[in-house]
């Protein structure tokens, strides 16, 4: 009936900014708090107009969109949708939207936080000092440095651009590898990873999840990299080899590595756990109040804007805008 509020599930916690946003326009209903989820989606999937999802640990497949046939927007927290299947979504008529660019800078903060502490052990060495050892013995010289690095990018988007300007503030040669060259982008480009891995000592890995790099840092990329090389992965967990990750840190094939990401979050392999000479950061990147707000909000406008009958403010490729 017209002036009625759509219905829209969210898939989520009941943050302040989504329900300040939502709760005025639309009818919003709680996938969450649902006792038995099965049954709730039963009684509420053939209404449901739009879904916000601020949780990413289900995955959103067509199976799970096909529960709801009048489907025509969801409204992704994050810039990665990899547990989103958009190709599908965009073949049935259904917007997904992500939060870009608001988040870039802080992403781009913890990267370069992730390879300082990497490089200079700054947690292992403030764990020294918390345990008392400092008054016996200064905490030894690191052997790596920042100094005569060169990182690779792996991925030079909107996050890889604004993490290679910190790094040539720091003074830092940068390159990058990319399915296609950046255009207005001056660094050296490599077509092929391997190549570049061979020519640096660092990798700092910011590309998309999903099927296309799944695994492409691998046993040969990090053979390549060398026994000084550092790896830092701030993609998705599912971008590195893990078992090859592992055993390369073992051997010693490369020097050490600053994770923020992981395959199975938010578990943790024990033998990654178990090593004190790299760093793990529990997906950390985004993770202020100011910046995560800003990404709850933009998933707000996407969902009020579809309710409002306008254009998506930023639909994710697969489903452009208009539609094809
Ligand atoms: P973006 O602007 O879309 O940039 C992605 C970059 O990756 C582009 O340079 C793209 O170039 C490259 N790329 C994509 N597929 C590739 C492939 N198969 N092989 C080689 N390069 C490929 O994305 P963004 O906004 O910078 O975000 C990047 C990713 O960072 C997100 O998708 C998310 O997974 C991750 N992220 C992590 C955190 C965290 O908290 N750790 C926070 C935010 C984002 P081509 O298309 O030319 O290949
Ligand atoms: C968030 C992220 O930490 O935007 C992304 O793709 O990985 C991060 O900003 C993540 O979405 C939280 O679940």
């Amino acid at each position: 009936m017209a002036g009625e509020k759509p219905d829209v599930l969210l898939v989520g916690a009941r943050k302040p900014v989504l329900i300040g946003g939502l709760e005025p326009k639309v009818n919003l209903h709680y996938l969450l708090e649902a006792k038995d989820q099965d049954a709730f989606i039963k009684s509420v999937g053939d209404k449901i107009r739009a879904i916000a999802v601020a949780y990413m640990a289900n995955k959103v497949d067509a199976n799970f969109m096909q529960r709801f046939p009048k489907l025509e927007q969801i409204s992704s927290f994050g810039v990665g949708y990899d547990y989103i299947d958009a190709k599908w979504a965009g073949a049935h008529g259904i917007t997904v939207t992500n939060t870009p660019e608001v988040l870039n800078e802080e992403v781009a903060d913890t990267a370069l936080g992730l390879l300082l502490c990497t490089v200079r052990e700054f947690p292992q060495a403030e764990r020294y000092l918390r345990a008392g050892k400092w008054v016996d013995k200064q905490y030894p010289l690191t052997k790596a440095t920042l100094r005569n690095r060169t990182v690779g990018m792996v991925g030079m988007g909107r996050i890889g651009k604004a993490i290679a300007r910190r790094l040539e503030a720091f003074g830092v040669p940068v390159v990058y590898h990319s399915r296609n060259p950046q255009p207005g982008v001056s660094f050296k480009y490599y077509p092929k990873l391997l190549d570049m891995a061979r020519d640096v000592d660092t990798l700092m890995v910011i590309v998309p999840g999903g099927a296309s790099t799944q695994n492409m840092i691998n046993a040969e990329v990090l053979k390549a990299l060398g026994p000084n090389g550092i790896l830092i992965n701030m993609a998705r967990g599912s971008v590195v080899d893990e078992p090859a990750l592992i055993e390369a840190l073992k051997s010693r094939t490369i020097y050490s590595a600053g994770l923020d990401v992981f395959a199975k979050e938010p578990q943790v392999p024990k033998e990654l756990i178990e090593m004190d000479h790299i760093v793990l950061f529990p997906h950390l990147g985004s993770s202020t109040e100011v910046t995560r707000a800003a990404m709850d909000q933009l998933v707000v406008d996407n969902i009020l804007a579809w309710a409002a009958g306008k254009p998506p403010l930023s639909p994710v490729p697969e489903t452009p805008w208009p539609r094809k």
